[in-house]
């Protein structure tokens, strides 16, 4: 199958949220020889194709959040199994933990976030939703992150996104590791209260403040 006819498909399987005939897909690509990483590359094409189509008006968000988990899905079970047996793994630009705050189970934009930075080279470790402030640090620390994300969309639990600034703090790391935050309530005054290093109202926004932060082009 040519580079071209890959990318079809795995557009056509990402816009019938076909999870698992995406994986049969990139399965049957690394079975006639197509490296891993090569498909990464293809795969993430895609999704930034769909975010460009999303910002545009063209798709709606939830093609554009189906298709993220759907990416998602498929790279956890054949593509990172396979980059691992390969060796063909590459340096991520920056490792960033990410997570929706204590008391909030809105995870859609921090998903796209997720997945966007992803698809732009980062490693992403995504702690899910509802997560407690010490759990951002303890995460991030193990880890060594080079970048921690919060997202909080209720003015309710806004003020959690200080409490993991103050987490990183307790763990000694905050000066190591950039901080940004995002989410519907969130504004560039509250992220100046809150000492964060940049926050971001979209995905696009999102990838290029961690790429500044990191001095990455
Ligand atoms: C979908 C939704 C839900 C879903 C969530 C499903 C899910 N899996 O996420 C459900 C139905 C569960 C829900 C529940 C509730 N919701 Co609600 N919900 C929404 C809604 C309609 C859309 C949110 C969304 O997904 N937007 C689309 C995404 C793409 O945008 P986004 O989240 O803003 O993310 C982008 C940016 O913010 C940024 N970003 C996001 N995260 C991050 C992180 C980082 C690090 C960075 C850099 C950037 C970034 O990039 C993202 C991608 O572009 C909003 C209304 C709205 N217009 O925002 C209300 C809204 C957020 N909900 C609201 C409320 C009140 C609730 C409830 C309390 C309702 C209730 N009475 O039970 C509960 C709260 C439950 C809880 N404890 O969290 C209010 C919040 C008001 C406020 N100021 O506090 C809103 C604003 C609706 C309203 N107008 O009243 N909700």
């Amino acid at each position: 199958m040519s580079e071209e006819n890959i990318r079809k498909k795995i557009e056509e399987a990402l816009l019938e949220f076909e999870e698992e005939e995406l994986a049969k897909i990139l399965r049957d690509s690394i079975n006639e020889g197509v490296g891993p990483l090569k498909l990464i590359d293809i795969l993430t094409d895609v999704l930034r194709d769909f975010g460009d189509k999303f910002e545009s008006g063209e798709y709606f968000l939830p093609q554009l959040v189906a298709a993220g988990e759907a990416a998602q899905g498929a790279i956890k079970e054949v593509l990172e199994p396979a980059l691992k047996a390969s060796g063909e793994a590459r340096e991520p630009v920056g490792r960033v933990v990410i997570g929706t705050v204590f008391g909030d189970i809105h995870d859609i934009g921090k998903n796209i976030v997720g997945s966007m930075l992803f698809a732009n080279g980062f490693e992403v470790h995504d702690l899910g939703k509802d997560v407690p402030p010490e759990e951002f640090a303890r995460k991030a620390k193990e880890l060594n992150a080079d970048i921690v994300g919060s997202s909080a969309m209720l003015t309710m639990t806004m003020h959690e996104q200080l409490n993991v600034a103050k987490s990183l703090e307790n763990e000694g790391i905050r000066e190591k590791v950039k901080y940004i935050i995002g989410g519907a309530i969130v504004t560039e005054k509250w992220a100046e209260e809150i000492g964060a290093d940049g926050f971001a109202t979209d995905a696009v926004e999102a990838v290029k403040i961690a790429k500044e932060l990191l001095g990455v082009m």
